[in-house]
């Protein structure tokens, strides 16, 4: 018994060496693959992991609709999801044979070892390896060599079943792929039926509750790596060193990497939207925007906080700060769920966030020349967050129930040498009820002032 117990144990420290990453439930990636088989028209998904980066020192990511479908994060595989379909008989006079039901498949395509190449990146799994199946989650694993044959097979049994395949697009992968299947069968070149990234952005917007909680670990620890900035602003402090700081806690906090580029932009840089220079030194009377987060298991956090660099805002900052909490206050409390939508910078769609926001600074203060202040909110309100920081979505849909997004309104004067912007990701419960995932990050402006000079 104690032999079985040393040897799982063993087994299992064996397997978290494998897996870096905390995951959604196994049986999880397989319902989101059977999900999108139900959108396919019976036609077939072929999708691609990204490759191994060509430089070995370079970082890797994994494709995201590919990480969304598999959990798999290793370079180089590819996937095929076949939908059941029904058996059909022959069309008599034509030369359409019949065909038997076929079953769902699902299959996961590994590359060949690399024993070179993993004495840079570390080993790898390939289809051969013991227990392939279990360990990936998938019904078959198959070499990808492989990949071919399994189409060309597919296509002599029902040639309509290839002409509806459905492939990422402008992947030359998949082109290739579909061309040479098409060589081999002797037949027309096949077209595409579809762009498989539009079905599978309809899955990946709606959040599940595992998916939730890997976010809500991503904003805990971004919050943490926040509060760790704020208390390095200082006047005569680089930009760079407070992202550094935040970057070094939200890694101690479990993120295994920054969602994007780290903006920390005091004074003038403060209204550029997506400084990431950081390389201002911070002086008193400035404000400094950071826009930093990490993410956690390959899902992102986004979040920003505006301060005062010598611990307390002027009359005027703290005015157009006031402005900025009270647009993003009043956009939250707007919400409906399945009417509004955000990210609608132009405001031209109907029960749009952005509206409201715009609106709410609009009635509240001027500018130097006694102008309304909502011509300085430049950007889109918000956006979808999940593997991506900016998750694909159709704006001019309403948001859901299961959704996470941002609420972000910022106030840009560069006349004034003042810039505001104030994120929290937030998600739609069950209810329909917004959920404000950084509650815990202080918002009010006496509040960030007391973080800054070190009081809490
Ligand atoms: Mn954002």
């Amino acid at each position: 018994m104690k032999t079985t117990i040393k040897l799982l144990a063993a087994l299992l420290s064996l397997g978290s060496a494998c897996h870096a990453l905390d995951s959604v439930p196994k049986p999880e990636y397989h319902q989101r693959r059977v999900a999108l088989a139900a959108k396919m028209h019976g036609g077939v998904a072929i999708l691609f992991a990204n490759d191994e980066p060509s430089l070995e020192y370079q970082d890797y990511r994994q494709d995201e609709d590919f990480y969304y479908l598999t959990g798999w994060n290793e370079p180089g595989a590819a996937m095929v999801v076949i939908p059941p379909a029904d058996a059909q008989p022959e069309t008599p006079g034509t030369a359409l044979g019949g065909r038997a039901a076929q079953p769902y498949r699902e299959i996961l395509f590994l590359p060949s070892r690399n024993l070179r190449m993993e004495k840079y990146t570390g080993v790898k799994l390939d289809a051969a390896t013991a227990g392939a199946a279990a360990e990936t989650g998938f019904e078959e694993v198959l070499p990808l060599t492989e990949l071919p044959a399994v189409l060309n097979r597919l296509a002599q049994s029902d040639r309509m079943r290839l002409r509806n395949a459905w492939v990422e697009k402008n992947s030359p992968k998949a082109s290739a792929l579909l061309n040479f299947t098409a060589a081999t069968l002797g037949g027309p070149e096949i077209e595409p039926a579809g762009d498989v990234s539009q079905p599978i952005m309809q899955l990946r917007a709606i959040k599940s509750p595992a998916e939730i909680e890997l976010i809500r670990n991503a904003s805990d620890a971004s919050i943490a790596a926040q509060i760790a900035g704020m208390h390095a602003i200082k006047p005569g402090v680089r930009e760079r060193t407070v992202a550094g700081v935040e970057l070094a806690k939200m890694m101690q906090e479990g993120c295994e990497r920054a969602s994007y580029p780290p903006i920390v932009g005091s004074g003038l840089n403060s209204t550029t939207l997506h400084y990431s220079e950081n390389a201002h030194t911070m002086k008193a009377g400035e404000t400094v925007v950071i826009d930093e987060a990490g993410e956690y298991s390959m899902y992102a956090s986004d979040i920003t906080r505006t301060m005062p660099v010598g611990g307390r805002f002027t009359p005027r900052q703290r005015e157009i700060y006031d402005l900025v909490l009270g647009a993003q206050r009043a956009a939250a409390a707007a919400f409906v769920a399945g009417r509004s939508t955000i990210n609608d910078p132009e405001h031209k769609r109907p029960n749009s966030l952005d509206q409201v926001a715009f609106d709410y600074v609009n009635a509240h203060g001027k500018d130097l020349h006694g102008q309304p202040l909502g011509q300085y909110m430049v950007h889109g309100l918000g956006h979808l967050v999940g593997i991506d920081v900016h998750d694909p979505w159709d704006y001019s849909k309403p948001l859901e129930k299961g959704m996470v997004f941002t609420i972000e309104p910022g106030i840009y004067l560069p006349e004034e040498g003042i810039g505001v912007r104030i994120e929290d990701v937030f998600y739609v419960d069950r209810d329909g009820k917004l959920v404000d995932l950084m509650e815990k990050l202080p918002h009010e402006a006496p509040e960030i002032e007391a973080i800054v000079q070190g009081k809490k």
